[in-house]
């Protein structure tokens, strides 16, 4: 059954143009009859993977990532996963030393349709055993991936076949079994979407996903502490952070699907601004539309996936993000005492005397942490950032921009810039009742008074190793 490098690259179609040149597993497993598995370096969104063959779908867009390709081996739709150790950045100036699948964390999502069947190899490049659990599928028990339970562990080196047919469409990923806390911990997940075999069932004409997961990496290192229970300092919607996360691009009038899952270890309530919208899909399967109420926040508990519809017919840049307000900062927020109404002019004074250059903040809040750019240590990222175009935006973690546009084309997913708002409809400053005798000039808001240790850690503090 070995299939040629040619016909493996004809059959996984558009996408394929963007993906970095296929890394070949072992001569011995090519000449087996194991898939190419594609590999991907970089962080970026790429183009949706259009079908060529088969049943019509719209494909999904993977916030910062991609979708595998796959190849037709006779009924058999074929891909192949490799779990390995990846570098991901988590936003610009910051990256992890994880673990995921072809080159990245998540691992790239699985497309199919309703009815298909399908052929996953597994192959395990990670210093430990591993195996795939496939969240929400209905599968033969030999097939779910718990390890020990199901099926034995994946040992390095070693490649494992799934094979299933798709019993119903809708949203599910896919994760380990097997050292579970430490493998989700390092960033072991992908998304896996199976679309209904009637193309006008539910159809919308975008369709996002990610996946929430959790990180502890202390300044300054790379490689996140597994054994954290709760107290995680980057929340990250596909292992990014805003300002690194992708928009979410669509066009007036769209039918527009947001879907995502939790491998984090607490709920997030996912809250979109602008619209009001129906969950239409869990990974249980779909709501029925009657049945379905509207919202403007879903609550996404651990475990969960959740889908939700709306038709884009409100043009602007509408935040979405999660309404923890703690999940929206990154690592350097984390720990950070409250002094707002703390005098600290005296003590301020005594420490300049010691730490020339110390600067009191915090005492009016913290909204001069977003303006400011504080000397950090070493790969970490501020806690509160990202500009638009009055200011600063004072996020990080899990928050994005859905950014409708009128006039865009189909499948056009590039950056619009930010919405230009007609004439009389941004809230404003009252300057009195006649608004041409402007009023004096808003006295410069002085820093205020966080206190902030900002010490770059030792080489090789930290104590943990890099891969
Ligand atoms: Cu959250």
């Amino acid at each position: 059954m070995t299939v040629s490098r040619r016909s493996f690259l004809s059959a996984s179609a558009a996408g394929a143009t963007s993906l970095v040149a296929a890394t070949a597993v072992s001569g011995r497993v090519q000449a087996a009859g194991i898939p190419e598995a594609a590999t991907m370096t970089e962080a970026t969104m790429q183009p949706p993977l259009v079908p060529s063959t088969g049943v019509d779908y719209n494909p999904v867009v993977t916030l910062n990532g991609w979708t595998a390709p796959w190849r037709m081996n006779g009924e058999w739709k074929e891909f192949h996963l490799v779990a390995e150790p990846v570098i991901r950045e988590l936003a610009p100036g910051m990256v992890a030393h994880l673990w995921g699948y072809n080159g990245q964390s998540p691992g790239p999502t699985i497309e199919a349709v309703e009815g298909d069947k399908v052929r996953i190899f597994v192959t395990n490049r990670l210093p430990e055993h591993t195996t795939v659990h496939w969240h929400g599928q209905l599968v033969p028990s030999g097939m779910d991936g718990v390890g020990g339970l199901t099926q034995p562990h994946i040992k390095p080196g070693k490649t494992f076949v799934y094979e299933f047919q798709l019993r119903k469409s809708g949203t599910f990923m896919y994760h380990p079994h097997a050292d579970e806390m430490v493998q989700m911990a390092m960033g072991m997940m992908g998304f896996f979407v199976v679309h209904p075999k009637d193309p006008a069932f539910r159809r919308v004409d975008r369709d996002f996903v990610f996946l929430m997961s959790a990180y502890d990496i202390d300044p300054g290192t790379y490689v996140p502490r597994v054994a954290e229970m709760t107290d995680f300092n980057l929340w990250t919607w596909n292992t990014r952070v805003f300002p690194g996360i992708d928009h979410l691009v669509a066009a007036k009038g769209d039918k527009v699907r947001i879907r995502f899952g939790n491998l984090t270890m607490t709920n997030h309530p996912i809250h979109m601004h602008g619209y009001d919208f129906k969950v239409s899909c869990t990974d249980g399967g779909w709501v029925p539309e009657a049945a379905a109420w509207p919202e403007v926040t879903v609550d996404c508990a651990v475990g969960q996936m959740r889908a939700f519809d709306f038709v884009a017919d409100a043009p602007g840049d509408w935040a979405i993000h999660c309404h923890k307000s703690h999940h929206t900062m990154n690592a350097m927020g984390h720990e950070v005492s409250n002094f707002i109404g703390v005098d600290k002019k005296d003590i301020a004074k005594k420490i300049k005397a010691v730490v020339p250059g110390y600067m009191p903040m915090g005492g009016a809040g913290m909204a001069d942490m977003g303006e400011m750019e504080m000397p950090l240590p070493d790969n970490t990222l501020p806690m509160m950032t990202g500009f638009g175009q009055f200011g600063p935006i004072e996020m990080g973690g899990m928050f994005s921009v859905v950014k409708v546009r009128e006039g865009l084309a189909s499948g056009d997913y590039k950056d619009p810039g930010w919405f230009k708002h007609p004439e009389g409809q941004v809230a404003f400053e009252w300057k009195g009742p006649d608004q041409d005798a402007a009023a004096a000039p808003p006295a410069k808001p002085k820093p205020g008074d966080i206190e902030m240790d900002v010490v770059k850690p030792k080489a090789g503090s930290g104590g943990h190793a890099n891969h």
